[in-house]
């Protein structure tokens, strides 16, 4: 890629896209570990259609009635027949059923206390129950174990529940190789050796599997551009790709019954792009070629991260409203304007976006369950209830964590409580938190025990008035034990691991137990011990004040002295989900997304900008990802 490298800054007359057919030579063919840089990279994102109302479908054996799913009273999916009829997500229930009066509606299922499982409840009430998304969760695994099956060799990355980017780079190389043997050989000719292009790519037959984008916007078929524009390499590494591409998706429809639509170019931005240009179970391909013409009139404020207030910005200052009315826009003045990772913004609209596709760690560190109580807490006995509730779906999360990684083990229980009020961000919150045991069954009972401990430690056992808005119990520090090579069931057989655990069963707020496959520690010698701690979710580390220290005498207030920086950071945390949860967001996974407007917002990222530093302002492009 040749536009505006990182180090320079490019000239305003630079704005056109020229990276669009480079050359290819031999060192690129051969070399591994271009990542990003490679001129032959193809990057897919596939999502499914449609997809917690396909999930209902194939629960319920139903082919193709029109069916739509609800969240209390809001659509959250429709399938696509229901859509033929007009129907869509930010309707009304009321609206839809007039739309199509043989809609079938189906609730997400529910925890409900007393159950150990969620399920489909007649008379639900969002003041007694809590919605759950893990038999789609569940669902959503089985696609992404079906396309590192089916994809050796590929990198996917889960990029939301329905949604999976997939590098194609490493797989589409070696076929290219085994198809044109020539290519592996630099020719004893080559005039500049391993930098000499290869020879000029062969034809090649769009079958119909895949939409291709027309590069011109007065082609009639994208077919027909290929007889003005014949392929380049990459396109021979596109049509690899989406050969790929089809095979799994057609195995998926076949084995799951969910069908899905992709989008396949050179890199993750384009390709999600390019997903949903025909929908539902088709793929779509964008040549280099066809970027211009497909970003050219788009609006700008459409792409990820260029909404919001930096979208605002952009209006403000040139009265723009797609990418083409942006493109003469120089480097430097972007950057003038915004802060050196403007660049971003430079380069996104020219369809260049460095993000790799990464495959995500195996073990999410944390799981929390979180409820916004319409009608609050205000007495302690009332808090039992939403522990069970809570404790319900973390002990489910848990165990289907377990049945991929049998050994996982949450080393901490933490509740939080949390209730409006008149701070910055509208909340105060309260946290609590223990060792969890390392037990072999993680049951409802354990979990409740064990929160509702926490609870009475929270809001104390008193009858005074208490009100709670928003409550929440996680399991933070998420291990797997036989990361070292020992399986939780030989713990268990071990009758040293069975003594400890009955004692850490005995009291919770014991200090943390020890990985069962390291070796106890000896305590520390009094006068010293840890000063900082490493938060598992953010995996930052925070360090008690030279102040602080300097006061404290003994290993028990430094414990102590940490635990309440902790219970701060937690809080911390808890302020962000709750935030999460009052702007429209659905939590996957661990993985946020805002659902907000009804456009679709294509998934590139910043890549360079960097998160404020705590008590500095946010500067440049920053400012616009804050929060408020
Ligand atoms: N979802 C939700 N709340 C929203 C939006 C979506 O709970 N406000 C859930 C339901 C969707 C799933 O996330 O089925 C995936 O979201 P998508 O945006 O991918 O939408 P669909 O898969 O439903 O439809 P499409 O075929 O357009 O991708
Ligand atoms: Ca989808």
């Amino acid at each position: 890629m040749t536009l505006a490298s990182n180090k320079g800054k490019a000239k305003a007359e630079d704005f056109e896209m020229t990276d669009l057919n480079p050359v290819i030579t031999y060192r690129h063919v051969l070399q591994q570990n271009l990542g990003v840089r490679d001129p032959l990279r193809v990057v897919a994102l596939c999502d499914s259609d449609a997809f917690f109302a396909a999930c209902e479908m194939v629960r319920l054996g139903v082919t193709d009635k029109p069916l739509i799913v609800l969240q209390w009273e809001g659509i959250i999916a429709v399938n696509y027949p229901a859509r033929k009829f007009g129907i869509t997500r930010f309707q009304k229930l009321e609206e839809a059923k007039k739309c199509c009066p043989d809609l079938m509606i189906v609730h997400v299922a529910t925890y409900k206390e007393g159950e150990a499982e969620p399920g489909y409840w007649d008379n639900i009430d969002s003041r007694t129950h809590k919605v759950s998304l893990d038999y789609y969760r569940r669902e959503s695994v089985k696609i992404l174990n079906m396309f590192k099956e089916g994809l050796p060799g590929a990198e996917i990355e889960k990029a939301s529940i329905d949604e999976a980017f997939i590098d194609f780079t490493k797989p589409v190389r070696q076929a290219l190789l085994q198809r044109y043997p020539y290519l592996a050989q630099v020719p004893p000719d080559a005039p500049s050796g391993l930098d000499t292009p290869i020879p000029a790519p062969p034809s090649v037959d769009w079958t119909s599997d895949s939409h291709l984008i027309p590069i011109h916007p007065d082609s009639e078929t994208a077919n027909q551009d290929l007889k003005t524009d014949p392929p380049t390499w990459h396109d021979i590494a596109l049509h690899i790709a989406a050969e790929m591409m089809h095979k799994v998706r057609v195995d998926i429809a076949n084995k799951l019954g969910y069908t899905t639509s992709a989008g396949i170019a050179r890199n993750k931005f384009l390709a999600k792009l390019s997903a949903s240009y025909r929908k539902p179970y088709s793929q779509t391909v964008l040549r280099n070629l066809a970027i211009p013409c497909y970003l050219r009139p788009l609006e700008f404020q459409k792409i990820r991260f260029l909404g919001g207030k930096l979208g605002e910005a952009l209006v403000k200052e040139y009265d723009v409203s797609t990418v083409a009315d942006l493109l003469p826009i120089s480097l430097e003045e972007l950057q003038e304007k915004f802060g050196e990772s403007a660049v971003w913004i430079y380069e996104i609209l020219r369809g260049i976006d460095r993000a790799e596709v990464k495959e995500k760690p195996p073990v999410n560190k944390s799981m929390m369950a979180a409820k916004a109580l319409h009608r609050p807490i205000t007495q302690v006995s009332d808090g039992p209830h939403w522990i069970r509730v809570l404790s319900g779906e973390l002990a489910l999360r848990l165990n289907d964590a377990r049945k991929e990684r049998p050994s996982l083990w949450p080393k901490t229980l933490t509740i939080h409580g949390g209730s409006r009020s008149n701070t910055a961000n509208g909340w105060s919150s309260r946290s609590k938190q223990a060792p969890f045991p390392f037990i072999k069954e993680v049951t409802i009972d354990v979990i409740a025990a064990a929160g509702e401990k926490l609870w009475r430690e929270l809001v104390g056992t008193g009858t005074g008035p208490i009100k709670i808005n928003h409550i929440a119990l996680a399991f933070t520090g998420i291990e797997a034990a036989d990361d070292n090579q020992q399986s939780i069931d030989s713990f268990f057989a071990n009758p040293s691991g069975l003594k400890r655990l009955r004692e850490e069963e005995h009291d919770f707020s014991q200090t943390r137990p020890e990985s069962p496959t390291r070796p106890r520690q000896c305590s520390p010698p009094s006068g010293q011990g840890p000063t900082s701690f490493t938060c598992p979710q953010c995996h930052k580390t925070f360090s008690l004040p030279p102040k602080t220290l300097s006061l404290i005498v003994d290993a028990e207030d430094r414990a102590q002295a940490l635990e309440a920086l902790k219970n701060e950071h937690d809080d911390f945390h808890f302020a962000q989900s709750v935030a999460r949860e009052v702007e429209p967001e659905v939590k996957i996974d661990g993985a946020d997304r805002t659902r907000v407007k009804p456009s679709s917002k294509t998934n590139a990222k910043p890549s360079s900008s960097k998160k404020p530093k705590k008590g500095h302002e946010s500067e440049g492009i920053e400012k616009f990802f804050s929060r408020k």
